[in-house]
């Protein structure tokens, strides 16, 4: 890497002052440690870069100069991003001498130090800027529409190759980026849009008013979507709710400040979720581990339901709800700004400042307490369900007490269903959940049983998103799991307790695999969410296709990897017969081939599901399991070739 600076370099054609050396010292470290930058240099980290150039145009919004951001995936995985803001100062900067364009893209945390006036609120997981993506990037191009002229910068993996020129004349002003990823820095280039459409639709409902358009413009796979809302997060709770009944018309809308800081609120209830949707954010930055906003939240929201029905005599005497209750089928958005947020937790996800936690106390304790006086009918009926949640959580408290009696789940019992492992220490435990009777056979042939168990489930699973707990505890399917897995669920659930620290789903590569895998997935999300949110739920990988020629084997996991291998068992001779077989399903696999493609530590693939985006789980699972047929139909037939063998 070192090599790649001083090569790019000898393109500068002036002496290096003691501030130039201290940069390409600087953007050296983050290519020596992109990690500690973009957080990992997998697909999240190479999605990252264009969130770190984004946020300076949201930035630039939120000063109150932008209203319009582009963003494009061209031709090759280029991106680029525009805005119509001021455009980044093209002045000569005191300490450095150069343009201040030139140092925002060289100094690592250069961006918001200097130019003056506000702070920066927004900003990605580490908020490092612009200076980053270009250490990252194979190259990057900057244009400045700005006093009538159009200047332009450009690099190359962190050095200048062409200094600030004035290239051309404008009547507009703002910043145009383009960029490409640098593919010796990450394991892949190839951009996701789904990815990038649902953060820029994130960031645009969470900056009410700012026109954000994102596009994709790779040969092929043409699309665009415009996104501007002019209700911010109140829409948003709108879209998160878009396939669930509203258990009242408006959502609630709240908001204050206090100095720096300032806080909003959106909320609704609805009839046919027992589930509570919460999604938070801080400075524009999702915080899926919660923090000091939702601590606020939660707190005033008890205390305001239980004051408001006691005063309008809808819990009488001692009658209390708690805060799950309160919570059952709400949706939820908070965002938060604030000077000096502090990240912490297991990913740097949870918002630790205290103080946020009194304002949305306060913010909540008013506004919704004023509220539910001015709309009393409103007021009935949510807590009426908060009283029904109440009601329901006693029965399945019992409900849990007899089936625990009846199967004595604390007797350390195992289920039927489990082949267990030897070894007893969690962290070196893994069981694979099968799908299928034939799968589970070989799996459990093929297994490692020193510190593999198999569970293997077969037949309909209990849709979740339509049951309460107490049918769950009674569920055979998911009963046996629970027992297994060892650590409880819900409000119970410990993961203390937990007795594998990989809980891997080996499904079918189809559309039946797919729907156990969601039906699976909601389960652990809405039930054991810690499981996810610590990393411990894996997909297994299983290969598609198996080449043979003569005696020679190999399997292949993508269509790219199939024709790779095929080309390489042919040689350079075209007459050599190579057969392709695709794999039908696991099933079909003897007990050694599954070892050896699908569950050797050595060999196999494992795909971490991660909770990075609660609110596109959710879509998915509301979509997919909720009460709404034509969503959950749409769904499947845009994500698998066959769903003729789907029932619905
Ligand atoms: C497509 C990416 O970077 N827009 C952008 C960045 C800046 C400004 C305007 C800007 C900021 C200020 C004053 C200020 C930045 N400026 C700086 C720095 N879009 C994009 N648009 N004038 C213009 O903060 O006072 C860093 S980013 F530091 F030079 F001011």
């Amino acid at each position: 890497m070192a090599e790649e600076l001083e090569r790019g370099s000898t393109q500068v054609d002036h002496e290096y002052g003691a501030s130039e050396i201290q940069v390409l010292e600087g953007l050296e470290a983050v290519r020596k440690r992109p990690g500690m930058y973009i957080g990992s240099t997998s697909s999240s980290g190479l999605h990252h870069l264009v969130y770190e150039i984004v946020d300076n145009a949201i930035d630039e919004a939120l000063a109150g100069y932008c209203d319009r951001i582009t963003v494009e995936i061209l031709e090759g995985d280029i991106i680029r991003v525009t805005d119509n803001g001021r455009g980044i100062p093209v002045d000569i900067q005191p300490q450095t001498g150069r343009p201040a364009l030139e140092v925002v893209y060289t100094v690592l945390h250069a961006g918001g130090k200097f130019g003056g006036g506000g702070y920066k609120v927004s900003g990605g997981l580490h908020g490092v800027g612009a200076s980053v993506v270009n250490a990252l990037s194979q190259w990057v191009e900057v244009r400045v529409h700005k006093n009538g002229q159009i200047y332009e910068v450009k690099f190359s993996r962190g050095n200048i190759t062409q200094e600030m020129t004035v290239v051309g004349t404008t009547d507009r002003t703002g910043t145009e980026v383009v960029f490409q990823p640098d593919p010796e820095m990450f394991e892949t280039t190839v951009y996701d849009y789904e990815t990038l459409h649902r953060r820029m639709r994130e960031q645009a409902f969470l900056n009410a008013g700012i026109g954000v358009v994102m596009a994709d413009r790779r040969p092929g796979q043409e699309r665009e979507d415009s996104m501007c809302y002019q209700g911010g997060i109140r829409e948003f709770v709108t879209f998160i709710n878009q396939n669930k009944s509203p258990l009242h018309g408006e959502v609630i809308y709240m908001s204050g400040m206090k100095e720096d800081s300032m806080a909003e609120i959106a909320m609704q209830y609805n009839q046919d979720s027992y589930n509570e949707i919460m999604v938070s954010f801080a400075n524009n930055v999702h915080t899926p581990e919660g923090g000091m906003h939702e601590e606020g939240f939660k707190r005033a929201l008890t205390t305001v339901l239980n004051a408001y029905g006691k005063k309008a005599n809808i819990l009488k005497g001692e009658e209390k709800v708690s805060g799950d209750d309160c919570r059952e089928g709400l949706t939820c958005v908070i965002s938060v700004k604030l000077t000096d947020a502090q990240f912490e937790g297991q990913t740097k996800a949870k918002l630790g400042n205290s103080e946020i936690r009194t304002l949305v106390n306060n913010v909540v304790a008013d506004k919704l307490e004023q509220f539910l006086e001015e709309n009393p009918a409103v007021g009935k009926i949510i807590l009426e369900k908060a009283i029904t949640a109440s009601r329901a959580r006693e029965a399945a408290r019992k409900a849990r007490e007899s089936v625990r009696r009846k199967t004595g789940l604390e007797s350390g019992q195992m289920p039927d269903k489990l082949q267990d492992c030897n070894e007893r220490d969690p962290a070196l435990c893994e069981i694979y959940i099968v799908e299928g009777d034939s799968a589970a056979g070989s799996a459990i042939q093929g297994r490692d049983s020193r510190f593999q168990a198999i569970l293997s489930m077969w037949g309909k699973m209990l849709n979740v998103e339509k049951a309460r707990a107490d049918k769950i505890y009674g569920n055979d399917k998911l009963y046996p799991m629970i027992v297994a897995l060892g650590a409880g669920i819900g409000e119970e659930f410990n993961v203390e307790k937990l007795r594998y620290h990989k809980i891997i789903i080996m499904a079918d590569a189809d559309v039946d695999g797919a729907h156990i895998r969601t039906l699976l997935l909601t389960f652990f999300f809405r039930y054991m969410r810690p499981l996810i949110e610590r990393g411990y739920v894996y997909s297994a990988v299983p290969p598609l296709y198996k080449l043979t020629r003569g005696k020679q084997q190999r399997v292949a996991y993508s269509d790219e990897e199939r024709d790779k291998i095929s080309a390489e068992l042919r040689g350079d001779n075209p007459n050599v017969k190579v057969d392709i077989n695709r794999f039908k399903g696991l099933g079909e696999m003897d007990p050694h081939e599954l070892w050896e493609t699908t569950m050797d530590p050595a060999r196999r693939t494992l795909r971490r599901i991660t909770l990075e985006d609660a609110v596109a789980a959710d879509q998915i699972f509301t979509v997919l399991m909720g009460e709404e047929v034509d969503p959950r139909k749409a769904w499947i037939e845009r994500n698998a070739q066959s769903a003729d063998n789907l029932d619905f």
